[in-house]
């Protein structure tokens, strides 16, 4: 009787989607998402039921306004084909947003935020800005927030398999790499150190996502962390990404999406990334950023 139903529950094709090349589960027993480990069509339909309304906080600011037509019209391919979704995009340049055709329940808010002279004060600025909009406005119009860099084009589909109450995604350098590598900050001055003998995973902070209110939370702590840390007069080395991970190691991700959700154009695809979902464009940084490269 239970051989029979186990046969029944785990040989039907839904549930055989899995992979024996890659972890599929992190250490503390949550989903690691790779392609051929959901079946699309019902993780889609049961989000449907929901018909959740999902936020993208985008920043393109200074040069970066080039980089949006691009990535909102493969957004509207490949994005939460179905859902609906607002693109709320930051920046200094209002008149540069470009006219894109949005499929039904879909919109495009553009917010003003100041010009920069240090790219570090955008990546960071992120954490503040997002705080801000989300107490004034997005809370009342969004369940799921995503943040996004927008210098990057969707190829293929990224749907409600990313949706959890905390998802972040594997950073394509180091997923294969053990916690030494991991570009953590490692001085203890600053709030987002973390020490040599702890971490899980090292995640980009070029797309996450989550709930909304778990979203503020994270993204308010974050913003409050790197202001004691300006306040004494040093910046994490990754800006907003090191406080990303740091909080993101004592508040563990729900969800965990593989390197296929941001993979980069620099790099090569190795056999295990099936599919590239969002890749991030080669770019001139000396030419695009206000302060030059690094
Ligand atoms: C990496 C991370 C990025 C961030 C940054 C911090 C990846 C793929 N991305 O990107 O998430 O952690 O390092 O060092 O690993 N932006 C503007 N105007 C500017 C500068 C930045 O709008 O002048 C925005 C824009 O949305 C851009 C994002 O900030 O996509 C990240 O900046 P970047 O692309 O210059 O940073 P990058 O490529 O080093």
């Amino acid at each position: 009787m239970f051989w029979s139903f186990f046969r029944l529950k785990y040989d039907s094709p839904s549930v055989m989607q899995g992979r024996r090349d890659v972890n599929c589960v992190t250490n503390w027993n949550v989903p690691l998402v790779w392609e051929g480990t959901f079946d699309p069509i019902v993780v889609d339909s049961i989000y449907k039921k929901l018909n959740p309304r999902i936020a993208v906080i985008l920043f393109a600011v200074g040069k970066y306004t080039r980089f949006l037509k691009a990535f909102i019209e493969s957004g509207e391919k490949n994005f939460m084909v179905g859902f609906r979704v607002t693109y709320y995009i930051f920046t200094d340049h209002k008149e540069e947003v470009p006219k894109v055709a949005l499929a039904t329940g879909r919109n495009i808010t553009v917010l003003p935020v100041p010009s920069a002279t240090r790219w570090q004060d955008v990546v960071l600025g992120r954490m503040k800005w997002a705080t801000i909009a989300i107490d004034q406005q997005v809370r009342r119009e969004a369940d799921y927030v995503f943040m996004m860099d927008v210098d990057s084009i969707f190829y293929h589909r990224f749907g409600a398999e990313s949706l959890s109450r905390l998802s972040a995604v594997l950073h394509r350098a180091f997923y294969k790499t053990t916690r030494a590598h991991f570009p953590y900050e490692r001085r203890p001055e600053s709030q987002a150190y973390i020490p040599a003998d702890e971490g899980d995973y090292y995640y980009t902070a070029a797309v996450w996502g989550g709930y909304l209110e778990d979203m503020y939370k994270l993204v308010k702590h974050c913003h409050e962390q790197s202001e004691i840390d300006a306040k004494n007069k040093i910046e994490a080395v990754w800006q907003e990404e090191s406080h990303l991970n740091k909080y993101l190691l004592y508040n563990k991700p729900t969800k965990v999406l593989s390197a296929e959700y941001l993979w980069s154009a620099y790099d090569k695809v190795p056999e295990d990334i099936k599919v590239v979902r969002i890749s991030q464009l080669v770019k001139n940084y000396a030419e695009v950023r206000p302060n030059g490269g690094n």
